[in-house]
């Protein structure tokens, strides 16, 4: 329609876009966007920032709530923060938000637990109802915080008339097909579960994405250090040259994230700098990308869909990657080691 209002995935819960609706003209109007988070929640929000600047030309930062808690920010009554998290009792991102508060900034919450501490500190927000976490580390927390963040993004930009109609119902469309499209991809993952058996012991893995999935490649490094205990890395391929290359052997793992973009070509540049010095390339494809899997070792094929969405499906596999190489450790991938699901202290 043409407020915010909306509702979508009706097959994995509802995403309430009410608070939203009752808070447009605020973000409608925002000098800039601050999204605060931790972990798995700060890539989501480094994810909308690709989006927001992308389709609804609102300025964005991000920043991890655990340092801006700490800084002494710069924040105006124009500026709208956005603060995610799945449990809602995040301790870094509660204080993050008062301080924000403090400084007449409007704050917009998403997160997954209703009536939690920080569903009740901000001013108005969004609900993921992703259903429960039953393990520690962020799962689909992660898919439905970055559908949510989607949803605003073009709801905002179609009321700034800064999408065809045409495309906004394609974009509407495509977001409706995502969840059909990650039901297919759960339930094939013999891939996943091969590749983890040959890298289930390695020491290192390195995790490369650009755009859109430098964060997934940030949230697939994290979910392998999480639940699998093996030191891991992701970086924006762009920066490899700028250091990480050191790094590269025929002993390193190179999970490249691949899906066909605007910076595909790039991404194949990448890929050959690493085989040039032996590494193994683990790459996310779309399905038939045949270019790549020539060079690759081994190839995931992730389903097509529009360049804005791709991190709610390349995402799936790096999770069942984690996840096969954590059992195979004999780790308890539900309950990691060191790791609490509400970092309350
Ligand atoms: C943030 C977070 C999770 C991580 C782990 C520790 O939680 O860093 O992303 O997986 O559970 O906490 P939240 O604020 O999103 O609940």
């Amino acid at each position: 329609g043409d407020t915010l209002r909306g509702r979508l995935l009706p097959e994995q819960g509802l995403i309430q876009m009410d608070g939203v609706y009752q808070f447009q003209e605020k973000l409608l109007n925002a000098q800039r966007i601050i999204i605060i988070g931790c972990g798995t929640s700060w890539h989501a929000g480094l994810v909308a920032e690709y989006i927001f600047e992308e389709l609804a030309r609102i300025p964005v930062e991000v920043e991890y709530a655990s340092e801006f808690r700490y800084r002494n920010p710069v924040i105006t009554e124009r500026d709208v923060v956005i603060a995610i998290s799945q449990s809602g009792e995040t301790a870094d991102t509660l204080a993050a938000i008062k301080l924000a508060k403090e400084r007449g900034a409007t704050i917009f919450g998403i997160c997954n637990v209703v009536g939690s501490s920080i569903a009740r500190e901000t001013h108005a927000g969004a609900y993921t109802h992703a259903g429960p976490e039953i393990g520690v580390a962020s799962t689909k927390a992660f898919t439905a915080q970055v559908a949510v963040l989607n949803l605003i993004a073009i709801k905002l930009a179609h009321k700034k008339g800064l999408l065809k109609e045409s495309y906004y119902h394609r974009l509407l469309n495509e977001l409706n097909e995502i969840p059909r499209k990650i039901e297919d991809m759960l339930k094939s993952d013999a891939q996943s579960r091969y590749i983890a058996e040959l890298y289930k012991d390695a020491p290192n893995f390195l995790y490369l994405g650009r755009g859109y999935n430098f964060p997934v490649a940030l949230e697939g490094a994290l979910k392998l250090k999480e639940i699998s205990y093996i030191h891991a890395e992701g970086y924006p391929a762009a920066e490899m040259k700028h250091g990480p290359i050191a790094l590269i052997d025929e002993n390193m793992p190179v999970v490249v994230i691949a899906p066909k973009s605007g910076q595909y070509d790039k991404i194949v540049s990448n890929i050959q700098e690493v085989k040039a010095r032996e590494g193994k390339v683990i790459a996310i494809v779309n399905d038939g990308d045949s270019e790549i899997a020539k060079m690759a070792d081994h190839v995931i094929e992730v389903k097509d869909t529009m360049e804005v969405f791709s991190p709610l499906l390349t995402t799936i596999p790096l999770q069942l990657l984690s996840y096969h190489i954590a059992v195979m450790r004999g780790c308890n991938v539900d309950q990691p080691r060191n790791l609490a699901k509400s970092v309350t202290v």
